[in-house]
């Protein structure tokens, strides 16, 4: 285990490397501050919420495979889990939840029947602990979302019931915005779409746009709820049309001055969300991003300090718009420890920033302007081999959180304890 002293002494060799190259370290970390991640909590139980006692992912195009032990099946063991993970991560984290993870005492309660007090534990779980909290409407997993359309249905009403429980879903997500005195992010993602080539895009299209007006006509303060759109572009059983497509929900976003969602699965696989960013900050005010990671297709694999990634936190820092940016992880990886899940992803998304962060962007700059793309190049190489990892042991030193590998065994040590025994 390193000692605190080597970690310092570590961190001291390569704030001396970095300066050289005129980056500040101790900068970049303070920055560090201003991000903020928030954690999915679909990832500790599958996907499955609390409605009923086994209650199971099903339908929407989206899957979690595999059946490690040690699943969340109570709000309680959630919580635990989320609890464990905060100790192992640092920085500031938001717990983003999905409607079907309301309180909701073994009662059924229908989703166009949620209400406010059926999450007032979670705020005040949130209060104690110091999260901040997002929110999503669950517009799968439910008899009337069998035929594949929800908001966009042309069963009126199908599409009512929807309307019914996004609209419920943004009061109480300004309700929780207004508790915690901090907004919330209410993203709205619908699974709509169909397997084979239809020949009616346009009405479903329409139906969206009137649900989403009809969703929207009721207005809450910004400081208390931030409206956010997520698009895809196909799922299991909505291969050949989506309704919520990028070109749809970005005009909608920028008509009605909402966040938009990106998604980094919900691309073609060569589309670089990274690449958008820029383009779109210059018609919406703020983003929404949904960093996952997709193997072949929108698999919602562990997010990992990959390309896709590194490109996504660049180019935020770049445009100097981590303030624009409210980050969330979207990944369900059912085959693995969950927990240990949560904290290889969130530090890989901590790491994409850091690295960022730590680049020495005005020489890079400087090098473009004049056509120096070989020094630029080989400049962006050598910064792969630079200790930026011990800028990240420092960081987790310092917010005396577990530091390089220390984690995993803590992760086996509560997976023998306490996740095996569930
Ligand atoms: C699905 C979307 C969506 C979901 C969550 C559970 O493709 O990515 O964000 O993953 O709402
Ligand atoms: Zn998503």
């Amino acid at each position: 285990m390193a000692t605190k002293e080597s970690i310092k002494k570590a961190y001291q060799l390569a704030r001396e490397q970095y300066k050289s190259l005129k980056v500040d370290t101790d900068a970049a970390l303070a920055k560090m501050k201003d991000i903020t991640i928030s954690m999915h909590c679909w990832q500790s139980d599958d996907v499955g919420g609390f409605e009923t006692p086994d209650a199971e992912l099903s339908g929407g195009g989206i899957q979690a495979t595999g059946n490690y032990p040690g699943k969340a099946r109570t709000i309680a063991q959630l919580r635990q889990d989320i609890e464990k993970v905060k100790t192992l991560v640092p920085g500031k984290l938001r717990l983003n939840l999905h409607a079907i993870y309301g309180d909701f005492q073994n009662k059924k309660v229908d989703r166009d029947k949620i209400e406010i007090k059926h999450f007032q534990s979670w705020i005040d779980w949130a209060k104690k602990k110091g999260f901040g909290l997002d929110f999503n409407p669950t517009c799968f997993s439910h008899p009337m979302a069998e035929d594949g359309f929800t908001l966009s249905s042309k069963n009126e009403k199908q599409r009512k019931f929807w309307v019914e429980h996004v609209k419920r879903c943004r009061k109480i997500a300004a309700e929780i915005g207004r508790q915690l005195n901090n907004p919330v992010v209410n993203n709205i993602w619908i699974p709509d779409g169909s397997k084979d080539t239809p020949v009616d895009r346009n009405t479903h299209r329409a139906l969206l746009k009137k649900s989403l007006d009809e969703i929207f006509a009721v207005k809450y303060p910004k400081k208390y709820l931030k409206d956010s759109v997520e698009s895809k572009l196909f799922g299991i059983g909505s291969e050949s049309m989506v309704v919520g497509s990028h070109e749809f929900y970005l005009g909608y976003a920028i008509q009605n001055k909402i966040l938009i969602c990106l998604d980094n699965g919900h691309f073609h696989p060569t589309e670089q969300v990274g690449d958008k960013i820029s383009s779109i900050l210059q018609f919406v005010d703020e983003l929404l991003l949904h960093v996952t990671r997709g193997v072949r297709w929108d698999s919602d694999h562990v997010v990992i300090f990959n390309d896709e990634i590194q490109l996504i936190a660049q180019e935020i820092v770049r445009a100097k718009a981590l303030k624009r940016v409210n980050i969330g992880l979207d990944y369900f990886d059912a085959s693995l420890n969950r927990i240990g899940a949560y904290v290889v992803g969130i530090r890989a998304a901590q790491l994409a920033f850091l690295f960022a962060l730590l680049e020495p962007t005005d020489t890079l700059r400087a090098y473009e302007e004049t056509g120096r793309t070989f020094e630029r190049l080989a400049s962006l190489e050598l910064m792969k081999t630079k200790p930026f990892g011990v800028v990240y042991d420092y960081y987790c030193a310092v917010n005396k959180v577990p530091v390089g590998e220390e984690y995993i065994s803590i992760i086996q040590k509560y997976e023998k304890e306490v996740l095996k025994k569930r």
